[in-house]
């Protein structure tokens, strides 16, 4: 018999998954199907979307093969009938308090820190990048964990350093363009561009680096079709850019400006939308996702 969720304590809800104590050691991470763009939480849900997120969590937490917070695999006995396929079971650890984000590409906040300074989180980079240009190579560009609502604000490595000390600083780099350079190069076999992505870390009993949260998902990631890349322009999102869309056409008659809720999406958004993420989960791991447990 599998327990009841509510057999759980809850500890903590995000934007689109909520955290509850199994035990001491162990937490459950569910994965909802709520979807945000423009900074709202959109209505409806997309049908799916926490599962699929969950199976390329979980592919890419075995294809990277590096040490992670999974204490279970996606049918574990502990997740509740109703979650299952959308929840992993986790290691509770200490967890390092700051965004661990590599960049390959010039998008987002890393170009608006470039066109006002030539660098990011302190990174210099040469003259003459435009938007969604390749950068030379990688770079790390740590975050602060904002509060809910909040924005993430980025920061230097010194500022990093100040916070956990040069020693860890220095890990949580290394580490994190050594798994960025990993997923990249396997998205790249399938023609994906993994333009940047944010990890966080746990720590072992011995201090050493375990990754946590949801890895490379296009929640946590810019993922862009390398067939469309055109350097110069705003790339379309890959999983996004069908809500986006619409959210900005005449047709849904919201104003992005405004203070407004959006719209609710219409059915054949909804339903184009989650066929891209399943399209993205099964590009990327090269399973069905009809094989992918439902409970
Ligand atoms: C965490 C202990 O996902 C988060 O919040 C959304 C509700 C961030 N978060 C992660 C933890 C993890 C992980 N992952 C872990 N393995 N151990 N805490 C807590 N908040």
């Amino acid at each position: 018999m599998r327990p009841a969720l509510d057999s759980y304590t809850h500890i903590a809800s995000g934007k689109v998954r909520e955290i509850y104590q199994i035990d001491d050691d162990t937490l459950l991470m569910v994965a909802s199907d709520r979807i945000s763009a423009y900074d709202h939480i959109l209505t409806p849900t997309i049908p799916d979307k926490g599962r699929i997120l969950t199976a390329m969590s979980f592919y890419w937490f075995d294809a990277l093969g590096v040490p992670n917070h999974l204490a279970g695999g996606p049918t574990d006995e502990r997740i509740p009938e109703g979650a299952v396929g959308r929840s992993m079971v986790v290691r509770k650890l200490p967890m390092v308090p700051v965004e661990c984000v590599a960049r390959g590409y010039l998008t987002g906040s890393g170009l608006i820190d470039y066109r006002a300074t030539g660098s990011v989180c302190g990174v210099e980079l040469p003259e003459g990048l435009d938007e969604a240009h390749r950068l030379p190579e990688p770079i790390f560009t740590p975050a602060t964990k904002a509060e809910q609502g909040d924005h993430d604000e980025n920061i230097s490595f010194e500022a990093v350093a100040a916070t956990v000390g040069d020693d860890l600083a220095t890990a949580l780099r290394t580490a994190t363009l050594d798994i960025y350079s990993r997923g990249a190069a396997i998205a790249a076999d399938r023609g994906i561009i993994l333009a940047d992505t944010k990890f966080e870390f746990g720590r072992d009993a011995d201090g050493s680096l375990v990754l946590a949260d949801e890895v490379l998902t296009p929640d946590s990631s810019r993922y862009w079709e390398a067939a469309g890349y055109t350097p110069g322009q705003v790339q379309p999102s890959f999983d996004k850019q069908i809500v986006r869309n619409w959210l900005t056409s005449p047709e849904s008659g919201w104003d992005r400006a405004s203070d407004t809720t959006p719209p609710a999406l219409p059915d054949d958004v909804v339903a184009r939308t989650r066929a891209r993420y399943i399209e993205a989960y099964e590009w990327i791991s090269q399973k069905s996702f009809d094989d992918w447990p439902q409970g």
